[in-house]
Parts: C-alpha cells; sequence; structure tokens
C-alpha cells in the first residue's frame, strides 16, 4: 500500500479522500489555490502545498505545479477526486512518467470512454446497446427525415465529443430538423471545440439508473448495485438514491453484468461508473464516468464498502479481497447536495459567500460529507457542492422521513442553499411513490416560493462582510392574526426609518441577490441602473455608450461558480455608461451599466 498520497482537488472529495487515508495509516498531502489557503482540506491534511493562482486553470489544472508538489512532498500515489484531472488521460500519462501511480483507470479507458461515440461503440461492440440510434456522425438534415420516418419522432441530436448533458437537442418532427441541427452543431462547436452529431431516438421520461463497479488488475470484475439520479435540474443532480425505486431485481442482475461487460471491453481497472436511460422496463447504455463520483455514498452506505478504499488496494495492485456473491445491499440510502445556490423559486442563482453558521445534523444514520466549515467561504470560482448529507434506513420511506429530519436539523447561514429545494423534493408524493424521471424537477416540481433561508445573525454588504445585527421587534398579521415578531436586522437597514420595512421583508425573504436588492433598490426597477445579482467575472459585455437597447436586452454575460447568467436591462432606453470590461470581478449589487 502507498505511504503517502497526494489529493489533487479540494472541496469535499478532498477531505473524504484524506479520511479514508487517514484510516488506513497513509499520509496526506493536499494542493490548494491561493484562495484555498486555509480550506478545510487544507487543514485537515497531513502536508499542503501551494499551487498559487486562482482560477481553477491557475491551480488545480495546472500540471507542472502539481507535478512540483508530487516531487517535493514525495508523494507515491495521486487520487484525482472528481472533475478537474480525473478523466483526464494526459495527466494520468504525466502522472506516470514521474513513476508515481495514478489512482484512476488506465489512460487508454479513459480514452474510449471519454467521447460519446467511441465509448457507444465500445459497448455496443461489447453487447449492450445504447438508445436505438446510429453511432455514424451525421451532416444532412436530410439523414435527420429520414432517421425520424425510420425510428419515429422525437429525435435525440447530441454531440459526440459531449459530455454532461449540454447540446442536447430534441426534434418533434420534419419541420424543426435544420433550426435544430444548426444550434446543435454551433453548441457542440462551442462547448466542445467539435461540431459533429448524431442521432438517437428520444426517450420521454426516462430514469437515470448508474451502475457502480469496481475493478482490479487480476481480472477480477464486479457491480455493487445502482443509484437512481433522476432528480436533476440542468444536468445538476439534486437526489440520488440507492437501490433504484420500483426496479426488479432481474434488471438489476442484468444492469449489472451489462456494466461489468463495459468495464471489462475497455480494460478498466478502479471504481467506475456505467450510466444508463431506463424506460419501459428497459435499459440503455449512456455513457460511462471513469472516476469517483460525487454520489458514491449511497453505495457505500447499502454496500457497507468504502469505496476509495477499494480504489486505493486496487491502485496498489492487490486482488478484491471479496467476489460478487459477497456484495451485500442492505436497507436504502439517499444523498442530497447542499449547493451555494438560492433555489430563487426554481432559477437556482449562485450564491457565493462567507459561512457564518454551520450546523450539522447527527444521530442514526447520518453522514455528512462536507468541504467547508463554519467561518470558510466558498468561493465563486470554484464549483458550488458545499456539502452532502446522505442517510441510511432499512427502507425507502424511512430513509426518506429521516432525510427530511436531518435536513430540519441543519443550519447553514451566510449564504443560500438548496436545502429548500431537496425538501420540496423529498416531501413531494410523486418523489415519495418513486415516479419521477429525468424531467421531473424541470417539468413537475413547483419551486415557486422556495428561496434560501434567511440569516438572522448577520446580514452581508454589498461587499460581502458581516454588518453588524440590532434586534427590532416588529408587528405583524399573518394569515389575519397579529404578531408580534423580533427581527434581527443589519445596523445601516435598522437606522433608516424609512428602510425598515422594506429591509424587513428583505431580510425574510431570503439571502441570495438580497445586496442586489439592495442596491437595485437605491435605483428602483427598470431604473436604467443595471447591477448584477451575485459576486462573479464578466465574461462578456455586448452593449456599447450609445447603443438603443430594448427591455429584457442582455447587456453582459456573468459568470459565477462555473454558470453563466445573462444580465439584462429592465428598462429601455439608450446605454449612458458602461462600467466593466470583460474579465473585469464584480461584487453583488455593483453596477455594470445605466441606460436612459
Ligand atoms: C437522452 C434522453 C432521452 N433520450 N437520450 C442528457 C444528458 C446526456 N448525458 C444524456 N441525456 C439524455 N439523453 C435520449 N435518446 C434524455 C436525457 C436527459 C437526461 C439524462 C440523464 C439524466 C438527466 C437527464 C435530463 C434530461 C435529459
Amino acid at each position: 500500500m502507498f505511504d503517502k498520497v497526494l489529493i489533487a482537488n479540494r472541496g469535499e472529495i478532498a477531505v473524504r479522500v484524506i479520511r479514508t487515508c487517514r484510516e488506513l495509516g497513509i499520509g496526506t498531502v493536499a494542493v490548494y489555490s491561493e484562495l484555498d489557503r486555509e480550506a478545510l482540506h487544507v487543514r485537515l491534511a497531513d502536508e499542503a502545498y501551494a499551487l498559487g493562482g486562482q482560477s481553477a486553470a491557475e491551480s488545480y489544472l495546472n500540471t507542472e505545479a502539481i507535478l512540483d508538489a508530487i516531487r517535493t512532498s514525495g508523494a507515491s500515489a495521486v487520487h484525482p477526486g472528481y472533475g478537474f484531472f480525473s478523466e483526464n488521460a494526459d495527466f494520468a500519462r504525466a502522472i506516470t512518467a514521474e513513476g508515481v501511480t495514478f489512482i484512476g483507470p488506465p489512460p487508454e479507458a479513459i480514452e474510449v470512454m471519454g467521447d460519446k461515440i467511441s465509448s457507444r461503440r465500445a459497448a455496443e461492440a461489447a453487447g449492450v446497446p445504447g438508445v436505438p440510434g446510429q453511432t455514424e456522425p451525421v451532416t444532412e438534415a436530410e439523414q435527420i427525415r429520414a432517421f425520424g420516418e425510420a425510428f419515429g419522432w422525437p429525435v435525440a441530436i447530441k454531440a459526440a465529443f459531449g459530455g454532461g448533458g449540454r447540446g442536447m437537442k430534441v426534434v418533434h418532427g420534419p419541420d424543426e430538423v435544420v433550426e435544430a441541427m444548426e444550434s446543435a452543431q454551433r453548441e457542440a462547436l462551442s462547448s466542445f471545440g467539435r461540431p459533429e452529431i448524431y442521432l438517437e431516438r428520444y426517450l420521454a421520461w426516462p430514469r437515470h439508473i448508474e451502475m457502480q463497479i469496481i475493478c482490479d488488475t487480476h481480472g477480477n470484475a464486479l457491480w455493487l448495485g445502482e443509484r437512481d439520479c433522476s432528480c436533476q435540474r440542468r444536468h445538476q443532480k439534486l437526489v440520488e438514491e440507492s437501490p433504484a425505486p420500483n426496479f426488479p431485481d432481474e434488471v438489476r442482475r442484468a444492469m449489472g453484468e451489462a456494466a461489468v461487460t463495459v468495464a471489462r471491453a475497455c480494460g478498466y481497472v478502479n471504481a467506475g461508473t456505467v450510466e444508463f436511460l431506463y424506460q419501459d422496463g428497459e435499459f440503455h447504455f449512456l455513457e460511462m464516468n471513469t472516476r469517483l463520483q460525487v454520489e458514491h455514498p449511497v453505495t457505500e452506505l447499502v454496500t457497507g464498502l468504502d469505496l476509495v478504499e477499494q480504489q486505493l488496494r486496487v491502485a496498489a495492485g492487490e486482488a478484491l479481497a471479496f467476489g460478487q456473491d459477497d456484495v451485500r445491499r442492505d436497507g436504502h440510502a439517499i444523498e442530497v447536495r447542499i449547493n451555494a445556490e438560492d433555489p430563487a423559486g426554481g432559477k437556482f442563482l449562485p450564491s457565493p459567500g462567507t459561512i457564518t453558521r454551520f450546523r450539522a445534523p447527527a444521530g442514526p444514520g447520518v453522514r455528512l460529507d462536507g468541504g467547508y466549515e463554519a467561518g470558510d467561504t466558498v468561493s465563486q470560482f470554484y464549483d458550488n457542492l458545499v456539502a452532502k448529507l446522505i442517510v441510511w434506513a432499512p427502507d425507502r420511506d424511512a430513509a426518506r422521513r429521516r432525510m427530511l429530519r436531518a435536513l430540519g436539523e441543519t443550519t447553514i447561514e451566510g449564504i443560500a442553499t438548496t436545502i429548500p429545494a431537496d425538501v420540496a423534493i423529498l416531501e413531494h408524493h410523486d418523489f415519495a411513490a418513486g415516479e419521477h424521471s429525468t424531467n421531473w424537477v424541470e417539468q413537475r416540481l413547483d419551486l415557486s416560493g422556495v428561496t434560501g433561508s434567511a440569516d438572522p445573525s448577520s446580514a452581508p454588504t454589498a461587499e460581502g462582510e458581516a454588518e453588524p445585527t440590532v434586534l427590532r421587534e416588529v408587528t405583524t398579521e399573518v394569515g389575519g392574526r397579529r404578531y408580534r415578531v423580533k427581527l434581527w436586522l443589519p445596523e445601516s437597514a435598522a437606522a433608516a426609518p424609512a428602510a425598515t420595512g422594506t429591509g424587513a421583508a428583505r431580510a425574510a425573504g431570503g439571502r441570495g441577490g438580497r445586496a442586489s436588492r439592495t442596491r437595485a433598490a437605491v435605483g428602483g426597477a427598470g431604473s436604467g441602473t443595471i447591477t448584477v445579482p451575485m459576486q462573479g467575472t464578466i465574461v462578456k459585455v455586448l452593449v456599447a455608450v450609445g447603443d438603443t437597447v430594448e427591455a429584457g436586452q442582455t447587456v453582459c454575460v456573468l459568470e459565477a461558480m462555473k454558470m453563466e447568467n445573462a444580465i439584462a436591462t429592465e428598462k429601455a432606453g439608450t446605454v449612458t455608461e458602461v462600467k466593466v470590461t470583460a474579465g473585469d470581478s464584480v461584487g453583488a449589487g455593483d453596477v455594470v451599466a445605466v441606460v436612459d
């Protein structure tokens, strides 16, 4: 076994890997960007090395800086976590060339599974079909029309070199073909650098069910059970569980065997996940993820295995110490993601900032995998996963109720989180009945009125600094009944008598975008003063002084936490001022342009 492992990642997954290493007596080496100097993964590791830089590209994706940290620390293996370099064959080769073990699959397996067409071909050659369709790229609208006539509408157009779900277009009939094809090619080119597209029959109400596998270097390949990840929004998973509800055991077994077949076909070693779409009792290969996944803990709670330990063991050349018949799956596990995002009635706005209070849940069957504690800052530069809450119980409904109980115990202040959306999902009768699909969150779940929680202890100013709060008592009426209510207001809001009412409403109404509302209120809605609702980086400015704009027109694009947000003017008129250029960092409430 390794004596020292470098974790080329940050946040909760770096913390997760450190924990298992510590239990196994393996030394841990953290790496960190300038923003993460005091981060939890750095505090928990035995040693830590600065990579420099703030953005991922400057730090966690800087191969040379990571190689330096490997050499200086003397680590004998690198765990890539997920994201960043986890599915990068060049990085795996660079590590191996140093005589250091990459805790992941062989680079050839990463490459075969790395693009959709080649992975689909490999799976089909092994006898595991994808959704009915064709693996030849299409270039002519006529090919799409012919496909629709042969297989039936709707048709899914997918980016051949895509991933993560972007770039899929649904075509409902021959009239939509030309526009959908051009738009799919454009998006494929801009998102993935390659315009190639291919076709599948479109499944209207599928579930996303994925199978966890583990393979060693001795030819042993096992399936460890499935996870249902159908609760997604814009391809961001919100809730995952195992076993999948209403999923027959014979399908589970067939899917497990299919996943092992795919893994064997690409010479796979490591923990991995084979994704399927499941509809009408049939499953279809979607893609393979050649890494440990965010949602791996649900499999750990159901099987009793430590998947990071298994990764370390097979990377060190050990044979798996158990066989397929030894894998047990007991009870039910559910995971929810706690992201720094304000559900904002379904808009899910990034909410970076400093966590002022973090009370973790506890009690029977509860596990919290977090990357932050109170006092830590969730930066706009990285992904927004703050923590994962995972529960186990003997059956699904007990697990569902346990999760709601644990979410009720959880308090996070200083940032808005997805907890209210998680609660809305778990409380919904469709989820309780296991009747959701990949489209359910976006098409059926009503999140209006679901917003980030209020923060009674402090409120940030527009600059993001905690401001002292003062206690005020006010009278309110709820359903006609009078209540005396205590409010802890930021000093600035409490001091100005005229602002108290709106300040109170703001304090009660949620946190995401609160600073922007404060500032926007100065100008008033539609005043022509255009502000950004959150901290981030301006990636594009679309107007110049003198331009005529319409109400609702985008004036610039703000990137925050890996998401692009269009900033629009509410007022029509002429642009009189543009205060930002591409590359500028802005804070919540900053004015980007003025329209008169
Ligand atoms: C599909 C589909 C329906 N029919 N393919 C989206 C992400 C990408 N990796 C595959 N995706 C889908 N492919 C056919 N032929 C529906 C989806 C889909 C989806 C899949 C998995 C998880 C969430 C999803 C949400 C919307 C659509």
